[in-house]
């Protein structure tokens, strides 16, 4: 296998150069474990750890190599190992705000402290499935936070709606969907039963790479192995299962697909925390945006101000109140985010 049908193009090419000078050789990161990585290169599996320098130089999460990432090797003779020098800079990732850790304390209730940082989940990703179920856990709201986060990292969006052998009201449930998603591509699906997974076909193609996010049980892993036609992430996971019959994914793997393109299977995360500046809801509540523009004061709260687009379109019932109130809250977090950000990086300043 080519390093093409792994991804590698002539963006990587070229910052690659400066590493190959240097006889060092590229590869991919599928997973990772604290400081122990498997990588893809030269068409086999190896071990890779970081350098002391690399980690001596690093302070902040999102600079360890991630799941996805092309990385620049040293091949050490007689070492079980390989050396990861440097992280290419990346296409594009899927990052979260890392749930607060570190230096955390509670003051009358208030979280101060701790480390305001990004967490890449994975990087270098040509389609994000966001996954849902439709059973008794659908949850829109899931949906534009996964939305947001999609957009901003610069991923082409694609919505699954898995577990349609248990849904008699489909219709209601898509234009649900529709009406948050615009032009998003909606694919109704069903893992377990086989239904409409010819879709997948459409995404998986040779140097692509796809991922599959979404809160735990909706089926990504399900979803994955049916792709995979063969039994080695459920033998995995069975070993891994706590023998309750379910087996939750925990860690993010990259797995390489027959049809040369890559899946990407995610544990599904409790807290889907956004990161990123308030612009990142330009494109996930573009309705809003355009509504809002519309309104007769610049500065309009969108509470009882006369002239207001947004209550009006809620009144005309071409607005839900809860996309609007959704829109408010992810709007509140980024404002608070950015105010933790500047706090952090400052203190990281002063080190
Ligand atoms: N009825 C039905 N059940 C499904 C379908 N797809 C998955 N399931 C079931 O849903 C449960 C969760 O599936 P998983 O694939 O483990 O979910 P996951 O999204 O990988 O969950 P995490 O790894 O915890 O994030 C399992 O019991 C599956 O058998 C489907 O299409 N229909
Ligand atoms: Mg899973
Ligand atoms: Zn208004």
């Amino acid at each position: 296998m080519d390093l093409q049908t792994l991804g590698w193009n002539d963006f990587f090419k070229e910052t690659f150069f400066l590493y190959q000078e240097k006889g060092l050789h590229p590869g991919r990161v599928i997973s990772r474990k604290n400081n122990n990585y498997v990588i893809i290169c030269e068409e086999k599996l190896a071990l890779a750890k970081i350098t002391g320098k690399f980690r001596y130089n690093t302070q902040t999460n999102k600079d360890f190599p991630t799941v996805g990432d092309w990385v620049a090797l040293e091949m050490k003779k007689q070492s079980s190992h390989l050396l990861i020098h440097a992280v290419l800079p990346r296409e594009n990732a899927f990052v979260r705000k890392s749930p607060i850790s570190g230096g955390r304390k509670l003051k009358e209730g208030v979280v101060i402290g701790g480390k305001t940082e990004e967490q890449i989940i994975a990087s270098n990703i040509n389609t994000a499935f966001i996954v849902i179920g439709l059973d008794n856990n659908f949850e829109i709201r899931r949906i534009e936070r996964y939305l947001t986060l999609v957009y901003h990292s610069n991923i082409n969006p694609v919505i699954i709606l898995n577990k349609l052998d248990l849904c008699f009201s489909l219709d209601d449930y898509i234009k649900q969907v529709k009406d948050i998603a615009g032009m998003v591509p909606v694919h109704p699906i069903s893992a377990e039963k086989g239904m409409n997974m010819d879709v997948f076909s459409n995404y998986l193609l040779p140097g692509k790479t796809v991922v599959f996010l979404g809160s735990s049980g909706v089926g990504k892993s399900t979803i994955t192995n049916y792709l995979l036609g063969d039994e080695k992430q459920k033998k995995q996971s069975i070993s891994k299962s706590t023998g309750k019959g379910r087996h939750t994914t925990t860690s993010v793997e990259l797995i390489l697909h027959h049809s040369n393109g890559m899946i990407i299977d995610t544990p599904g995360v409790r807290e889907l925390q956004l990161w990123g500046d308030e612009e990142i809801l330009d494109q996930s509540f573009e309705d809003i945006k355009q509504l809002i523009y519309h309104c007769k004061f610049n500065n309009c709260h969108h509470q009882k101000e006369p002239g207001c687009a947004i209550q009006k379109a809620i009144e005309d019932n071409l607005l839900s109140r809860s996309r609007f109130e959704s829109y408010q809250k992810q709007l509140f977090e980024l404002q608070r985010l950015r105010t933790k950000r500047r706090d952090f990086e400052k203190k990281l300043n002063k080190k």
